[in-house]
């Protein structure tokens, strides 16, 4: 057997949101891989082999495919191998999970918007996927490119809310996100301490590939957030090595406030409203967001985004679920299923900043 029928394969695209998310993972857990840059016979083969058409896919020695970072990462530190990457405190463990949920879902939006509304990223990346995942369709260049580009736009604009009422309020969470890190990242290297753990992870899908390597966000990025241009790099460059002095992940820092806002104004409204749109088969999720209406189609995988927190919160230890509730709020509290506590303070529909109000 040789060497390379033992290492793991990542397949996926060296420009995509979770493949960076997977690869930055591996490389920081030391888990060596050869990546598999795809095309559409492999895209189909490992869409075949795991039921889902996405990408990236871990392929274990012997052929066994797994896919969704969130979940390969979750399994992955499930088994407490060394470096450990998840806070040891049940309440930063579960806010880890939290945000990374949020910045897989939540920042896709402005992740996709900056890459294909805007000429020069739209230019620059249909080109690089034509090349790449289309390479073995049998068409011209241009054709490649034009059908990329026009799908994209329909897929990750047009039917993800994209409008020009909605675009200001994308290019402000973009915005937001970078001014929240700055402070976090000018004090420590990592989201909650010495070494990256689960939201770091999910905050690097969107931040590396789009945000940093995207010609439009990058040059906000250069111009107001400094410090996270640095936590990038460090991601990238991080190897187990890099903490074996690290010291490991206690209680969440309180710095991280603005993101617990964030998940009990925005993304937890928006995952409870996708919920309802599910399961009562509606075509379309609406919610309303300081002014301005949104209408996206209802996604199945973001109900059971939404399942999985709330059982992860149910079986949080109580003074966890207390530390939790004080953090997000009552709101933010009751979205996560725990029960009303202060029934007249509740506005549920009238949250503060929140897509209801
Ligand atoms: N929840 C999945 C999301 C994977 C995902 O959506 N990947 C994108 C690329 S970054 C994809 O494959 N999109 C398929 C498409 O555009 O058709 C994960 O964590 O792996």
């Amino acid at each position: 057997m040789s060497d390379s029928d033992e290492r793991l394969r990542l397949h996926g695209l060296d420009l995509s949101y979770f493949t960076g998310k997977l690869e930055a993972y591996c490389r920081a857990k030391g888990l060596a891989y050869d990546f598999v840059a795809m095309d559409m016979a492999d895209f189909r083969r490992c869409a075949k082999a795991t039921g889902r058409a996405q990408m990236p896919v871990l392929e274990f020695p012997g052929g066994r495919m797994l896919t969704d970072t969130t979940a390969i990462i979750a399994q992955c530190e499930d088994q407490g191998f060394e470096p450990a990457l998840r806070p040891a405190d049940p309440a930063a463990a579960f806010l880890s999970r939290l945000y990374e949920d949020m910045f897989d879902e939540w920042l896709w939006r402005p992740a996709l918007y900056y890459r294909w509304a805007f000429k020069p990223d739209a230019d620059l990346r249909s080109r690089q996927i034509a090349e790449t995942m289309l390479r073995d369709l049998p068409l011209p260049l241009w054709l490649r490119r034009l059908f990329i580009r026009r799908r994209q736009k329909k897929l990750y604009l047009e039917l993800d809310g994209v409008t020009k009422s909605t675009a200001p309020q994308i290019e402000k969470l973009y915005a937001d996100v970078l001014d929240a890190l700055e402070p976090v990242f000018s004090a420590r290297p990592f989201l909650f301490g010495e070494r990256p753990c689960e939201a770091d992870f999910g905050l690097f899908g969107p931040m590396f590939r789009h945000f940093y390597e995207d010609p439009t966000p990058r040059a906000i990025m250069e111009e107001r957030g400094r410090a996270s241009l640095g936590w990038i790099e460090r991601m990238w460059s991080a190897k187990p090595t890099d903490f074996e002095k690290a010291a490991p992940l206690g209680e969440a820092p309180g710095d991280l406030a603005w993101f617990d806002q964030l998940a009990a104004t925005q993304y937890l409204p928006y995952l409870e409203a996708n919920s309802l749109a599910v399961s009562q088969g509606r075509s379309w999720t609406s919610w309303r967001l300081a002014g301005v209406d949104w209408l996206v189609p209802p996604s199945a995988y973001r109900q059971e985004c939404l399942n999985t927190l709330r059982r992860d919160f149910a079986d949080l230890p109580d003074a966890a679920r207390e530390t939790i509730a004080a953090r997000l709020g009552e709101v933010g509290h009751v979205l996560l299923g725990g029960p009303v506590r202060q029934p007249q303070n509740v506005q549920r529909s009238n949250a503060p900043k929140g897509p209801r109000d």
